[in-house]
């Protein structure tokens, strides 16, 4: 039996057939520090709930794969340590040793995957990490995109990862990458990367329709929605680049490896910009709340 236990909201609004919004938990551990990162959660659930849909926040405590969390258990796990950060390789082990994880955009779609959830807002995904030549080093994401049908809403991929190999990664993998409302590739913090993205929609219903239409095709995978974080909230790319290269720099003088990259990059981001970063993150984590919500809400109806 797949230790799976779901919150009284999320129970119920799968039993009433209603549109449910999943959302990872790494963003919560090791994204974004104490107490913001707590603060953010409860505001992304909360926009969920306002735009129409049940927000279910992913994560394994205790050896159990937790669909939606409770205020109490948000709350410890923004401030434990010790936490692990699963991935596909990591979820059965975390399981199996019944210890507490928190849950990548990998494991949050497969864990939304086998509770029956098709849509899930987060802020970044992981990608192909710049010299990925010389390391190897690229995120499972793309590959989870790549077998499980969960659209994933993000605000593109930030730009400490090689955007371009990203999506060469993604197109041999048969993952749309489809922008939401503009040609341009949004780049996290940048409302623009400079690359054309492969694909565009400009309503949450396309974007549902097209959800629909893979399963029809007998597609395996998901979606990657991109959407451009809010003008009002944008670091412009010019501004934000040589922080990203400062920080960059660091990890190629071997400050950090493997999976402390990313989380180490996030933290130095957050120094350099003296917390702007941070703020454009909650920004664009509540903006595609609103359109994971607006898309499970048009997959419910349809
Ligand atoms: N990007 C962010 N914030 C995050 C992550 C990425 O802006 O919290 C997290 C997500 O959970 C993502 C993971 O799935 O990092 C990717 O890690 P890796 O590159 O080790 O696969
Ligand atoms: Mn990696």
């Amino acid at each position: 039996m797949i230790p799976l236990q779901f919150s009284p909201e999320v129970a119920e609004a799968r039993a009433a057939g209603r549109p449910i919004v999943a959302l990872e938990s790494t963003i919560i551990t090791h994204g974004m520090p104490w107490p913001q990162n707590v603060e953010t959660a409860r505001l992304v659930e909360q926009t969920i709930r306002d735009a129409g849909a049940v927000p279910a926040t992913i994560a394994v405590m205790g050896g159990i794969v937790h669909i939606g969390l409770d205020a109490a258990t948000l709350n410890a796990l923004g401030q434990a340590r010790d936490v692990m950060k699963l991935s596909r390789a990591d979820l059965a082990v975390c399981l199996a040793l019944g210890r507490t994880g928190a849950t990548t955009v990998a494991a949050t779609m497969i864990c939304a995957h086998l509770a029956g959830i098709s849509v899930f807002a987060t802020g970044g995904i992981g990608g192909v990490h710049r010299g990925a030549e010389l390391s190897f080093d690229i995120s499972a994401d793309l590959m989870e995109l790549a077998q499980t049908p969960v659209t994933v809403v993000c605000a593109g991929a930030k730009a400490i990862l090689d955007l371009p190999k990203t999506l060469e990664v993604l197109e041999t993998q048969g993952v749309p990458v489809i922008t939401y409302g503009q040609d341009d590739l949004p780049a996290f913090w940048s409302r623009s990367s400079g690359l054309r993205s492969p694909l565009r929609m400009d309503s949450a219903a396309q974007i549902a329709a097209s959800h629909r239409m893979r399963a029809t095709l007998g597609l395996p995978g998901g979606q990657l929605v991109a959407n451009p974080i809010p003008l009002v909230d944008e670091i412009p790319r010019d501004q934000i680049t040589p922080f990203i290269e400062e920080a960059l720099a660091e990890v190629a003088r071997g400050a950090v490896a493997a999976k402390a990259v990313t989380p180490f990059l996030l933290q130095r981001l957050f120094e350099l910009t003296d917390g702007r970063s941070l703020t454009a993150n909650i920004a664009l984590v509540l903006n595609n709340a609103r359109l994971g919500a607006e898309i499970a809400r048009a997959l419910t109806a349809g």
